[in-house]
């Protein structure tokens, strides 16, 4: 398998899932500041254009939860989306829930020039800083324990930490408890060379 990803984008939480799975197959990065999502080998890969992409023999698969699901069919002893059917379920509420979130409630704030007029932008972007603020609340609020979902880490964890670490990005710092989230799974020994890779200190 071959999982394509950019370093600090939302592929990271598809790349973080792989590392913990300890899937087979490589990790492949681009870079799409240089344009390289955009280029005629990478579309014939993705006509979307966008990372994450997992490429398995079987089939090429794109978006997150999609991918968290196929990564985990891999690896079924990882246990990436629990043990029982109810936490598979709650496993992918999680995923599919920061995916959506994403785009709805960060992005206007990394480029607020696509969501309206120049004299609009700062209002823009403090009202995405205010949604990202209430989204990671939410999420505190139903964090039932050390980890999302069960007693292990899961695809749901790598999304959770994945969003803070675009929160950052807006100035957003986590909540206490979501930033000891985000300790407690970067400090698993598997995602050290992922977080290296990424430019975390670990
Ligand atoms: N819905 C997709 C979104 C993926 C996405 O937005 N990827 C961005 C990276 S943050 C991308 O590849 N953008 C292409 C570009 O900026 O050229 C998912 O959940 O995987």
């Amino acid at each position: 398998m071959i999982l394509w990803v950019s370093a600090r984008t939302t592929s990271l939480a598809a790349r973080l899932a792989h590392a913990l799975a300890g899937a087979p197959g490589e990790v492949r990065e681009i870079s799409l500041r240089g344009g390289e999502s955009r280029t005629p080998e990478f579309l014939a890969i993705n006509p979307k254009g966008q990372v994450p992409v997992l490429q398995l023999d079987a089939a090429t698969v794109t978006e997150t939860p999609a991918i968290m699901l196929a990564l985990s069919d891999a690896v079924p002893s990882a246990r990436l989306f629990g043990t029982t059917p109810a936490q598979r379920w709650a496993v992918l509420e999680w995923v599919s829930w920061v995916a959506w979130t994403i785009p709805g409630t960060l992005v206007p704030g990394f480029n607020p020039a696509r969501f309206g007029p120049a004299p609009a932008e700062h209002a823009i972007r403090v009202a995405a800083i205010a949604r990202t603020e209430a989204a990671l609340e939410s999420a505190v609020a139903r964090l039932p324990g050390p980890w999302a979902v069960g007693e292990a880490p899961t695809a749901a964890d790598c999304s959770l930490a994945m969003l803070t670490v675009l929160g950052g990005f807006l100035g957003v710092a986590p909540p206490e408890a979501l930033h000891e989230h985000r300790r407690r799974l970067f400090g698993l020994p598997a995602l050290h060379p992922t977080l290296l890779a990424e430019g975390f200190a670990v």
